[in-house]
């Protein structure tokens, strides 16, 4: 049976703003049921900032959901600050939250990007983690940049790519995360926001396997453009701050004893397959899940269906 439909909205428990640094403060929530089965909720970009479908994919009778938003997005402040902004740093975060709310143990929920954090999470704490369900999986890897940055998913959405593209000029094309990260960290406000909304209008063009006019806009608009553009592409600029290509993929070992589901459409055009059939090579005890009628998003059916059937099978 395809079980494709979310549970209701559920609006927060509670919402508060938790300081991490002298710098930032980031939005952290929590729904359901305050003395149900714990998780974090990660979201994707880096600097995508959480979203509405994030709490309707846990049973809130049986799950405390915590959400939140990472350093400078959402309602995260200071908005798009890429100082103090490392995967380290919201490594640190995360633990900051579980201290707070009282948690030994807690599931790991990521997508896309939510994945690269949460394997990052869980090599570094694997005592922490219970499980972990992981869609879309994205490391960061330089081929993975290339891809959907540079040439690969360009070859399928020539159309959408084409401006993306035309805003840098020819020679300095071989490189369009430096390209493009010069142009969103300008002095000048208006060249950060015109490079900014054509960076996260390709993105949102490209993430379902059915265009999504609706998101296209919405990830054009100013607000979220200036955020997630320049943190992904400071995240991208500075490889994940990484110390190698394939930090995620060596040190698999560490989390092979953790419960684990891995979520996959098979016509992801932003984050290969190829990501998640590396790490199931080097996870063999993952149950890897291919949605054979999905692109990226977690909206696509076949997708939601993979991830509630797993959050239903560790409620408990
Ligand atoms: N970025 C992929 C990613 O994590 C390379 C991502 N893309 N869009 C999103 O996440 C949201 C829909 C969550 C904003």
């Amino acid at each position: 049976m395809i079980t494709n439909v979310l549970y209701p909205e559920n609006p927060p428990v509670s919402e508060q703003m938790l300081q991490v640094s002298d710098l930032h403060s980031i939005h952290v929530e929590e729904c359901g049921n305050p003395n149900g089965k714990p998780v974090i909720m990660i979201h994707g970009g880096p600097g995508g900032g959480i979203n509405p479908t994030m709490r309707r994919l846990h049973d809130p009778e049986r799950y405390r959901i915590i959400l939140f938003d990472q350093r400078g997005c959402g309602k995260s402040t200071p908005h798009a600050e890429l100082r103090e902004n490392t995967t380290w740093d919201l490594v640190a975060d995360m633990e900051k939250i579980r201290e707070h709310f009282n948690i030994d143990k807690w599931q790991v929920f990521g997508g896309s990007w939510g994945s690269t954090l949460g394997l990052a999470y869980a090599q570094t704490h694997p005592e922490r983690v219970s499980e972990l369900i992981l869609r879309g999986i994205f490391m960061i890897r330089r081929f993975e940049i290339e891809w959907f940055y540079s040439n690969g998913a360009s070859i399928i959405y020539p159309d959408r790519f084409e401006a993306y593209q035309n805003h840098i000029p020819e020679d300095e094309r071989d490189d369009m995360i430096a390209a493009y990260y010069k142009r969103l960290t300008d002095p000048d406000p208006a060249v950060q926001l015109k490079a900014a909304k054509l960076w996260a209008r390709w993105e949102g063009s490209a993430l379902s396997l059915l265009p999504d006019p609706a998101r296209e806009e919405a990830f054009a608009s100013d607000h979220f453009a200036i955020a997630f553009a320049r943190i992904e592409c400071h995240y991208f600029q500075n490889r994940g701050f990484f110390d190698t290509d394939d930090h995620l993929l060596r040190n698999a070992h560490l989390i092979r004893d953790i419960p684990g589901v891995i979520v996959h459409g098979r016509y992801d055009m932003c984050t290969p397959l190829l990501n998640a059939w590396h790490l199931k090579k080097v996870w063999p005890e993952a149950d890897l899940r291919i949605v054979e009628d999905a692109g990226h998003a977690v909206s696509e059916p076949g997708i939601v269906h993979e991830l509630i059937h797993s959050t239903k099978k560790y409620a408990g």
